[in-house]
Order: C-alpha cells, then sequence, then structure tokens
C-alpha cells in the first residue's frame, strides 16, 4: 500500500541503530502485507528536537501512525505521542542490563491523556506492532483486512502442521 502522495503509511522510530536488529521485525511484517513505511532513529535524550520535529510534522506528511522503539530509560514512545494525535505503538526493546524491563515500565506507564499502545518486549513486540499497525490500517482498506484474515488462516494451518511433526517424532522416538 503506497498512498497517493508516497508518502509511506507507517512511520518507524528508533532510539539507536542499536535497535534496527528488533525492528525489523515490524518492517518485516509491513513489507510482507505490502505497507510502505520510513524507518528513522531519534532519541529522546540524545537527539530532542530531531525528535520532536519528526513527531510534530509527521501527520502533515500524510503519515498515518507510528512504531516506536527504545530500549533502557526508553522515553521516545512517549515523548513523540506528546507531539501528535497519531496513534503510537510502542515496542520496548531489551538493550540494557535490565533486559528490557525498564523499557517495558517506561513505555507503557503513560499519564492518563497521552496512550502509547505498548506491546511485548523485543522481537516479539515488534513483530506484533506491525501487526497491529495493520490492523489499524485495514479498518479503511478492505484489501488489507483480506489479507489479514488470511495471514491468520495460515497461521492455524501451521498450528496443525506442527502437530503433525509432533506426532512424527513421538512415533521416531518410540513414544
Ligand atoms: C536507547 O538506548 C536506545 O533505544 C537503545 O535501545 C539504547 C542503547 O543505545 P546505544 O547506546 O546502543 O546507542 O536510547
Amino acid at each position: 500500500m503506497q498512498q497517493e502522495n508516497n508518502t509511506p503509511a507507517v512511520g518507524i522510530l528508533m532510539g539507536s541503530d542499536s535497535d534496527y536488529p528488533v525492528m525489523i521485525e515490524a518492517a518485516k511484517i509491513l513489507k510482507s502485507f505490502d505497507v510502505a513505511y520510513e524507518m528513522v532513529v531519534s532519541s529522546a535524550h540524545r537527539s530532542p528536537q530531531r525528535t520532536a520535529e519528526y513527531a510534530s510534522s509527521a501527520a502533515d506528511r500524510g503519515v498515518k501512525l507510528l512504531i516506536v522503539g527504545a530500549g533502557a530509560a526508553a522515553h521516545l514512545a512517549g515523548v513523540v505521542a506528546s507531539e501528535t494525535t497519531l496513534p503510537i505503538v510502542g515496542v520496548p526493546i531489551d538493550s540494557s542490563a535490565l533486559q528490557g524491563m525498564d523499557a517495558l515500565l517506561a513505555t507503557v506507564q503513560m499519564p492518563g491523556g497521552i496512550p502509547v499502545a505498548t506491546m511485548a518486549i523485543g522481537k516479539a513486540g515488534a513483530m506484533n506492532a506491525g501487526i497491529f499497525a495493520v490492523q489499524i490500517l485495514a479498518l479503511s482498506d478492505p484489501v488489507l483486512k483480506k489479507a489479514l484474515e488470511e495471514s491468520r488462516a495460515r497461521m492455524a494451518v501451521e498450528v496443525a502442521l506442527k502437530s503433525d511433526g509432533l506426532q512424527q517424532r513421538l512415533a521416531a522416538d518410540g513414544l
């Protein structure tokens, strides 16, 4: 899905390029649904002005929602949310000695009035952020809605196949 003015529908923002191996999971999902995205590094603490400028201009450029990942004292998603009324999906990243618990609490514990839809810590969270973004866009896009339904159906088939595989392993192990 590419919008008419070529602006990507989704912005993926991360606090550091070291977050890339996690945040790429969101990009993989968006690509699989043919949803255009842009990926940007900006930090709430190290580049506050750049972050504010990006967040406050995103809606005017045509971006529909933002996926924001950060680790440690992860204020990025909340700061971005404070600068725009676009939906913000937060991804806590396990990049510190506290293995993402710090980022989870910093991202999820927003004060009333400025929400951040916070996903799980790490790669699963980034993957789900991508799916959640597609779900939001699918509210006004029947093609995406159908693609989501097909994706769910494929997932169910894969689970059943794994169960079949397990029976074969049991038999091979004589159990
Ligand atoms: C956070 O600090 C970033 O989001 C990253 O997860 C973490 C470490 O950043 P680097 O020191 O690797 O740049 O702001």
